[in-house]
């Protein structure tokens, strides 16, 4: 009888566990497993990183090459030919303010060619190269408008005008149209072998490539500070904000707004969207091996506290939003949290709290920086204009 009882409950506590870990999203805290992180400063061969030097010459290329492999896929640095062309250059916009450029970068490699437009907008008053906060759009055109007709809080190039820095956009669609069936029809079609290599770049990969095109463009643009470049992405655009970030040490600033999974919160707390449903509902986002992951987060050989690693020394913000439980706001923070160490081998001090601070709290005089605004999935001005602070207190710009 003894043994009946124990089978039956083995088996109850089985299909339970089982049950648990195909939930493909989670709202209850009570619901998040145990975890143990995998530690960002012990290299595979289990040694302590200890200091910066360790740091930069062997653990950051192993987590890099971990990330490239598992979840985002490799990143072509080469092509054949870049060209940069000024389509229109309007050089009184916004009432005088500012002077608007609508530049065509074209990238070319194996036959095939790539276009990318990017509207820029730069203050007129600048006495020096401005600061710039590049977006990656991953939402309709029409909120980058450059005719300024329509006026979006998703990108409000008026109010980053007015605080002194230039403010500029380009669309996902230009590299890789966000759709499993099309997502090949962009940058992919310069990098064949990627689309046959379990560990290829794909849509999230594509877009992060894009931002370091336009940062190739920015370096020949002599009114951009190229020193002062604040990469931006909300949702989507945030997870390849971070990744774009993590590979291309020239942004200065990552800003990653309501990333939630695969973005900025924790893949281990199987919080919000897990790591099978963003697998199954966009495939084209993440490489073939990510998909092993499926209900085996903690299988993962990194967590996304690494990812933000790989950053440092450089300020990362990170955001969430009080009804975007999907994005898993306290995993992102602890995420921040965890990313800590990497810091500190710099010698940068974080003053993030121990635990999350309350709605519209923002956290900005530190390189690693949060705020959860009160409200919906969505980048707004609030958030712009917590940007703006944050990069002033990074920039330096004393106002
Ligand atoms: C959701 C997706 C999220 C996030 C979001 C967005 O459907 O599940 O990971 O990326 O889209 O981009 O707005």
């Amino acid at each position: 009888m003894k043994t009946f009882l124990f089978t039956c409950l083995s088996l109850f506590i089985c299909i339970q566990l089982h049950a648990q870990n195909h939930e493909e999203s989670n709202y209850d805290e009570a619901k998040v497993p145990t975890y143990t992180l995998p530690d960002v400063l012990k290299t595979r061969d289990n040694k302590t990183v200890s200091s910066k030097k360790v740091w930069e010459k062997n653990r950051r290329p192993e987590i890099l090459a971990l990330f490239e492999d598992h979840i985002y896929g490799q990143v072509p640095k080469s092509f054949e030919d870049i060209r940069f062309s000024v389509i229109s250059e309007t050089k009184n916009s916004m009432n005088g303010k500012s002077n608007r450029k609508e530049i065509l970068i074209e990238v070319f490699n194996q036959g095939k060619s790539v276009r990318i437009n990017l509207v820029l907008f730069i203050p007129n008053n600048a006495t020096k190269p401005s600061p710039v906060f590049l977006l990656i759009n991953n939402r309709g055109k029409e909120n980058t408008d450059p005719s300024r007709k329509i006026i979006s809080e998703f990108w409000p190039a008026e109010v980053l005008i007015d605080a002194g820095y230039a403010i500029a956009a380009f669309h996902v669609s230009d590299l890789a149209p966000d759709n499993k069936d099309e997502f090949m029809n962009g940058v992919m079609q310069l990098y064949p072998e990627q689309l046959k290599a379990d560990n290829g770049m794909r849509a999230i990969g594509a877009w992060g490539w894009g931002a370091s095109r336009v940062m190739d463009y920015f370096e020949t643009e002599s009114q951009i500070d190229i020193k002062r470049v604040a990469l931006v992405g909300h949702s989507r655009g945030g997870k390849a904000s971070l990744w774009a970030a993590a590979q291309d040490q020239r942004f200065a600033i990552c800003i990653t707004n309501c990333s939630g999974s695969t973005g900025a919160a924790l893949a281990r707390r199987q919080f919000g969207e897990r790591v099978r449903r963003i697998n199954t509902s966009f495939p084209h986002w993440f490489n073939a091996n990510y998909k092993k992951y499926n209900d085996h987060e903690a299988l993962l050989p990194v967590d996304q506290h690494m990812l933000i690693s790989l950053i440092a020394p450089r300020p990362v913000y990170a955001t969430n939003a009080s009804e975007d439980l999907w994005a898993d706001p306290k995993g992102t923070f602890l995420s921040l949290k965890n990313a800590e160490g990497v810091y500190g081998l710099f010698g940068l001090k974080s003053n993030l709290p121990e635990v999350a601070p309350g709605l519209n709290t923002p956290l900005i005089e530190s390189p690693l920086a949060y705020h959860n605004r009160e409200g919906k999935h969505d980048m707004t001005v609030y958030d712009w204009k917590q940007f703006i602070k944050f990069a002033d207190f990074h920039f330096g710009m004393g106002r």
